[in-house]
Parts: C-alpha cells; sequence; structure tokens
C-alpha cells in the first residue's frame, strides 16, 4: 500500500487540502520528507521547489535565522491563550509596511481573514451584498464559494455542495480587468453593497494582471457608492513589495487580508485597515470575532523574522532579478521552439498558460489546455521541477534559488516544451 493509499483511508482525498491530491494533472502526489533552501525531498528525490507552499516560503526552506528564533521559541512555550508582546510586534511591523493598515487583527488562514474582513465591512457599512470576481478565490468560507449567477447581474450560486443559497444571493459576481460590469452591479444594487474583495494581481485562474487603471477605477467607484475596497493580499503582500501590491501599484484598499509569508510558514491570516472601520472590531466594537490560536506565538515568531528579513537593503531587487533570469528564460525557450503560449510574470509571480490567447481575464485564462498542462507538470517533475500539480494555480520563485537552479530549470523547462 503507498502512502497515498494509506492516507486516503483515513484523510478525505488523502490530502488537508484539495490542490495536493494532484486532481488535475493525474499521477500520485509526492509526500515531502524535508525542505531546504529551493529544494524539497520527497520519496527519495530532490526538486526544486516553485510551489513554496503556496507562497509563504519566499526566503526559502529551512532559513536559519526564522529557524533559531523558532527553536529558542519553543522552549517558552508554544500557546498561552493570551497576549504576548509578540503579537504586538508583528502587527506594528505589519502596519509600518503596509501604507493603508493602521490597525490588523490575526487570524490563523487566509479564509478567517477574508470571512472576518467582510464581517467587519457588512458592520461598518450596515449593508449586505458583497462583489468579488469570478476566477478569483479567497478562501472557503460561504459566501465567497461561488459562481456567477445566471446573467452577470444576478446574485451568485453556490459553487460547493453544503453552502446554502440563502447565504451566496448576497454575493455578485463581476469580470476581472472589467469595470464595466462591476459599474452595473452598482448602478443595479445602489446603496446596497457593503465592499468589494478583489485580488490586486489574480493568481488563483493562474496569474492575471490588472489591466492599467483597473486598480484604481476599483478605488474611485467604490468611493463614490460608499462601499469598501478590500484587497486580498495573501498572496501578493509581502510578495509584490514590502508594501505588498497596494505600494507597487499605489492603490490604497479600506482593507486588506494578509496569510502565506506573514507567517513565514506557520499558520497565521490578518485583516487590517482604517482604524476607524477596525475599531468596530471586538472587543473594541461589535463586530464579533474570535479565535483560540490567532497570535500564536510560535507563528508570530515566525512571521516576524520573516517580514525582518524581507526588510533587509535590496531583498526585493535580488529576488526579482533571479525571477527575471527564470522568465527571460521560459520566454526565450518559447521563442526558440516557435510556441506563442501566454505567460504572465510580476515579480517573483508567474503563470505559463497553454493558449495562444492573451490572457487578462478568467474567460481567457479558461481557454488553457489543462491537458497540456498536465503534461508539462509530469515532464518538470520527472526532470527534478516542482510545479503547482494545477494550471490555475502560480509559480512563486523564492530568494534561496541558486544559478544552477535557475540554469536548471529553464533548460528543463526547453526540454519539456520541445516535447509537448
Ligand atoms: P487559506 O485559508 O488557504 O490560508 O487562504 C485562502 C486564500 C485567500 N486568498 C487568496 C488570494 C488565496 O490564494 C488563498 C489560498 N490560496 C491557495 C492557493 N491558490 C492555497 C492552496 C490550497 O488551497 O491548498
Amino acid at each position: 500500500m503507498t502512502i497515498f493509499e494509506r492516507a486516503k483511508l483515513v484523510i478525505p482525498g488523502g490530502v488537508n487540502s484539495p490542490v495536493r491530491a494532484f486532481g488535475s494533472v493525474g499521477g500520485e502526489p509526492y509526500f515531502v520528507e524535508r525542505a531546504d533552501g529551493a529544494y524539497i525531498y520527497a520519496d527519495g528525490k530532490r526538486y526544486i521547489d516553485y510551489v513554496s507552499s503556496w507562497g509563504p516560503m519566499i526566503l526559502g526552506h529551512n532559513e536559519p535565522s526564522i529557524n533559531a528564533a523558532l527553536k529558542a521559541a519553543v522552549d517558552r512555550g508554544v500557546s498561552y491563550g493570551a497576549p504576548t508582546l509578540l503579537e504586538v510586534e508583528l502587527a506594528e511591523l505589519t502596519c509600518e509596511m503596509l501604507p493603508s493598515v493602521d490597525m490588523v487583527r490575526m487570524v490563523s488562514s487566509g479564509t478567517e481573514a477574508v470571512m472576518s474582513a467582510i464581517r467587519v465591512a457588512r458592520g461598518f457599512t450596515g449593508r449586505n451584498l458583497i462583489v468579488k470576481f469570478e476566477g478569483c478565490y479567497h478562501g472557503h468560507s460561504d459566501s465567497l464559494l461561488v459562481k456567477g449567477g445566471s446573467g452577470m447581474l444576478t446574485l451568485a450560486q453556490p459553487s460547493s455542495l453544503g453552502v446554502p443559497a440563502d447565504i451566496t444571493k448576497n454575493t455578485l459576481v463581476a469580470d476581472y480587468n472589467d469595470i464595466a460590469s462591476v459599474e452595473a452591479l452598482f448602478n443595479k444594487y445602489s446603496g446596497q453593497i457593503a465592499c468589494l474583495i478583489v485580488e490586486p494581481v489574480a493568481a488563483n485562474m493562474g496569474v492575471v494582471l490588472p489591466k492599467e487603471g483597473f486598480l484604481q477605477a476599483l478605488r474611485d467607484l467604490t468611493t463614490r457608492e460608499g462601499a469598501l475596497l478590500i484587497f486580498d493580499e495573501v498572496i501578493t503582500g509581502f510578495r509584490l513589495s514590502a508594501g505588498g501590491a497596494q505600494e507597487y501599484y499605489n492603490v490604497m484598499p479600506d482593507l486588506t487580508t494578509l496569510g502565506k509569508i506573514i507567517g513565514g510558514g506557520l499558520p497565521v491570516g490578518a485583516y487590517g485597515g482604517r482604524r476607524d472601520i477596525m475599531e468596530l472590531v471586538s472587543p473594541s466594537g461589535a463586530v464579533y470575532q474570535a479565535g483560540t490560536l490567532s497570535g500564536n506565538p510560535l507563528a508570530m515568531t515566525a512571521g516576524l523574522a520573516t517580514l525582518k528579513k524581507l526588510q533587509e537593503p535590496n531583498f526585493y531587487e535580488k529576488l526579482n532579478k533571479k525571477a527575471t533570469i527564470l522568465w527571460a528564460g521560459f520566454a526565450d525557450n518559447l521563442k526558440k521552439l516557435g510556441k506563442n503560449y501566454a505567460f504572465n510574470a510580476v515579480g517573483s509571480l508567474a503563470c505559463l498558460f497553454f493558449t495562444d490567447k492573451r490572457v487578462d481575464s478568467f474567460k481567457s485564462a479558461m481557454t488553457s489546455d489543462t491537458k497540456l498542462y498536465a503534461k508539462y507538470f509530469h515532464g518538470m517533475l520527472e526532470r527534478g521541477i516542482a510545479l503547482a500539480p494545477a494550471q490555475f494555480e502560480a509559480m512563486f520563485a523564492c530568494a534561496a534559488l541558486s544559478d544552477t537552479a535557475l540554469d536548471t530549470t529553464i533548460k528543463a523547462h526547453y526540454e519539456v516544451v520541445r516535447g509537448l
């Protein structure tokens, strides 16, 4: 019996998060034994890791200063259920780094951060409706497990069993990069929309960049309509720059949700933003939200150590230089091979789509040939390169990538794409 077969006896689908099961690429998932730097070690093999735990491991695995901080923290006890200075320090650092964030609440996942931010937006505005974009993913809370209604101007339908239509009827779905679709919703439901939540760079339909002016148009529209703008920066936060996408694109949301990098790989989510909004959160205000392990001292330790490393001089310049070498290598390969697959990249985030269409929307992203992606995925895996086991995810470059690893990846990419 393989580990996977054993796992499936006691864990639904054999995994603790669906994408890990290789469902969309086929085959059995590898089970990781350990990780170090830019590598993961699984089933006795070594892989260059571009999954990067779906974003948190921006420094690479086993980063010495983070490990040392964690090892020392363990000896002070792992959880107290009482406030610590660590939480204050991570909150202060988060507010210092993210230009629109005056106040922040720690939770334990991105899902929890988004669910809570939406509740605060509803509490602050006294409105119930929310707007999201088709193809953007914001975790698995009921309000957000939706697919577009029959026309885009109708209330959303549940996209998962077990999600009551009574809940999703408060969710409206627009088209990413199509400001007219958002205006139409605000015109139809004027005065009823509490917030609009958006991934400033969409990274859950593959990577789709915001068109010039799109984010600012969302900012202007929500301000005019008295709705709150929520940037879901669970992926882009501390990834695109020290100040996330809001600094990178210079558009300031009212609330920001965070996860992944802020915990350095340990379970941390967070939501924060304008003081007048965040003071509504219990116990200072009447919007209830709580969590046993929120602000866990080990997680705070890992998050603090991580963000401090990101503040080192030229961290992003060095990381993005590595990423640019990789993306340029891929583009060069595609050109040499006469393949015009779409390739979207920003900073250390990228995605290769198996379509010749320009990918700037959910609809165009969906033209990608997922069977071809599966062949590409396995071809790269056979050559020791671990990519996301699904087309509509992102590739993450980390700071621990050596020139050799970059070169190996570019060479493998050439061979695999040539054989497709
Ligand atoms: P978590 O609850 O998984 O910590 O965060 C949810 C979430 C919220 N917002 C954005 C923009 C996200 O990308 C995510 C989670 N991202 C996925 C990867 N696409 C996590 C991987 C997984 O589901 O296992």
